[in-house]
């Protein structure tokens, strides 16, 4: 990869703190600025050495700024990513999902930043039953979360058009992987799946478990990431990153209390209101603009998933 120097908003966190370590792999020089409200300091010790780190919030200019001094690319990964914290608090959150996304937009016109990829999500899509999701079909968002996405969208195509700066929004599906924190009731339902099962513990099934997800392996998203930050057709466009495949939640228990060797039974209490039935992904548009394949399968993802969460290495 041709970047020199790049700065990771959220790079304390699960997905961020992964491209951190892909981008210093490849030497580049990799900035990261977290408010650690979610992220963690544990996720960046392997790399501590080889990259810069801000605690400050992607609210602030002057952090932003200092940040993002001599950066070819930014890739922009913090926000609120809880739906329900969302519905609970559109105002605080949209300061950050959206003021804060403007900001970044902002520091990267202020500094000559030549390309952003933002993270933005399926939940644009809402419960359209059109599946698989492509990215021609109307926006339906359902929540606080899925407009504050969307808008952010739409702030990065116009920074495009009006200032010249190059955007790329990747529609990230499930994302699941070391290092998901799964602390919260809100958080990733593999995380949660796999902590419990490493406890004995059943867990929770929201509805009869037939929803399903498309559920993709966070390498492969930093692999989405690292190409949207070059790929010359890739800019002023949104794509899906998912894996085109699907799994239902009861037999995401099967497989997980299959690898735990865990016999407990989950209990069934009625579904969450607003839970999206069926989510896949058409990643027709990623495969060929961007040359995006995931490589990981979903026995594969999960396996060392698990094997991370075994080992109980934090939280
Ligand atoms: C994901 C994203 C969210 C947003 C949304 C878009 C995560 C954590 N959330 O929400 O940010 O992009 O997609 O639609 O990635 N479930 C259980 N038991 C549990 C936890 C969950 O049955 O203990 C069910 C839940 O009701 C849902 C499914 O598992 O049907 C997936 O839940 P999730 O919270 O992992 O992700 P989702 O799709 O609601």
């Amino acid at each position: 990869m041709n970047c020199k120097k790049a700065l990771i908003t959220g790079g304390a966190g699960f997905i961020g703190s992964h491209l951190a370590d892909s981008l210093t792999d490849a030497g580049c020089k990799v900035v990261i600025l977290d408010n650690l409200t979610t992220g963690n300091l544990f996720n960046l010790r392997q790399i501590e050495e080889k990259i810069t780190f801000y605690e400050g919030d992607i609210r602030d200019p002057e952090i932003l700024d200092k940040a993002a001094k001599d950066c070819d690319v930014i890739f922009h990964e913090a926000a609120v990513v809880s739906v329900p914290q969302t519905v609970q608090n559109p105002v605080g959150s949209a300061m950050v999902n959206d003021i804060g996304t403007l900001r970044v937009l902002e520091a990267a016109r202020r500094n000559s930043v030549k390309r952003v990829v933002l993270a933005s999500s399926c939940a644009i899509y809402g419960d359209d039953p059109v599946l698989p999701k492509n990215e021609n079909m109307e926006p339906k968002p359902m929540s606080p979360y899925a407009v504050q996405k969307l808008t952010g969208e739409f702030y990065a195509r116009l920074y495009r058009n009006l200032y010249g700066l190059e955007t790329v929004n990747l529609r990230y599906f499930n994302v699941y992987g070391p290092r998901q924190d799964p602390s919260s009731p809100y958080s990733g339902v593999i995380s949660i799946f796999l902590t419990k099962a490493a406890a004995g513990q059943a867990p929770v099934i929201y509805g009869d478990g037939s929803q399903y997800r498309d559920f993709v392996f966070v390498q492969d998203v930093v692999r989405a990431n690292l190409r949207a930050a070059v790929a010359e057709r890739a800019v002023g466009k949104f794509f899906n990153v998912g894996t085109g495949g699907f799994i239902r939640i009861k037999d995401l228990w099967e497989m997980i209390s299959g690898l735990a060797g865990v016999s407990a039974k989950p209990e069934y209490k009625p579904s969450r209101p607003g839970d999206i039935r069926e989510s896949v992904a058409n990643i027709d548009r990623a495969r060929s603009l961007l040359g995006f394949n995931p490589e990981y399968s979903f026995e594969k993802g999960l396996k060392i998933t698990h094997d991370w969460y075994r080992k109980k290495q934090t939280y």
